[in-house]
């Protein structure tokens, strides 16, 4: 079961190179935690990223949301992302058609493929997503975390949209590095990371249908391998003390998987 292997046994079951980065760099630093900052000021995020950077395999970015985006910006992030060793999701969840997706990806104010380390995308519109995601020029490695399911209630996602998801993934091994999702039993191979969110500590939902688990439910009951936080962390009133805590609480829940 996938499950219970190590991280750093599936880095060589992983055929896609940003997944075995990040399987490497969860074993290196201990975390599984995912920072998703949503916060629309480039200089909070940054000042943020500067304080909570070593507890973080992963930042998760909604890259349309910033209020003063700045190629500068990327570059700060770029070397944040160095010192501390993780890497760069934006969350575009692209779902349109493979060519307006290859322009979304590469071209406009954002060129998202020359900074991502991956991205997020649909199935909804079929393979050509995938198609286009993996022919757009790109100077390094790059992955895609497909959404095979979501946290918020009532979304329309079947268990038929879910297994269909996870068969097209498997005809891009290169691309593929993992997938959103919620439940351990949507897939089973042991060398794509699963990517879960909803996760907060002291909240059940949100106002508009965000559903939340426990650190320990998403990653001993669902299978997480990275967990997402974003309001847990960022609108809590010490970030940094937070993002330690989250750190800590789902590291222990992952060494409790592995071992047990
Ligand atoms: P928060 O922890 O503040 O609820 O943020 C969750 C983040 O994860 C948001 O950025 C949201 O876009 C993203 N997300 C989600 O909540 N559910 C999904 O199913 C997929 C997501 O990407």
């Amino acid at each position: 079961n996938r499950v219970n292997i190590p991280f750093e046994k599936r880095i060589e079951l992983s055929t896609n190179s940003i997944a075995k980065q990040l399987f490497n760099i969860m074993a290196t630093k201990k975390t599984n935690l995912c920072l998703s900052v949503d916060l629309t000021s480039s200089t909070k995020i940054i000042d943020l990223l500067e304080k909570v950077g070593e507890h973080i395999c992963l930042v998760k970015t909604h890259i349309d949301i910033i209020e003063d985006f700045s190629d500068n910006f990327i570059m700060q992030l770029k070397q944040l992302g160095t010192k501390f060793n993780f890497l760069i999701l934006e969350d575009r969840k692209f779902a349109d058609i493979g060519n307006t997706v290859s322009l979304q990806y590469s071209k406009g104010i954002y060129k998202i493929s020359e900074w991502a380390d991956c991205v997020t995308a649909h199935s909804l519109s079929g393979e050509g997503i995938l198609k286009a995601l993996n022919t757009c020029t790109n100077t390094g490695s790059k992955g895609v975390f497909f959404l095979a399911e979501m946290s918020s209630e009532g979304n329309l996602i079947t268990h038929e949209y879910t297994e269909a998801t996870v068969r097209m993934a498997a005809k891009y091994p290169d691309l593929i590095t993992g997938f959103v999702c919620q439940k351990k039993e949507t897939f089973s191979n042991p060398g794509l990371i699963q990517l879960t969110p909803g996760v907060q500590l002291d909240s059940l939902k949100d106002d508009f249908g965000q559903v939340y688990n426990t650190p320990e439910k998403v990653v001993l009951e669902n299978g997480a391998d990275v967990v997402v936080v974003g309001r847990g962390i960022v609108a809590s009133k010490n970030p940094e003390a937070q993002a330690a805590i989250y750190k800590d609480t789902l590291w222990k829940c992952y060494m409790k998987r592995v071992s047990g």
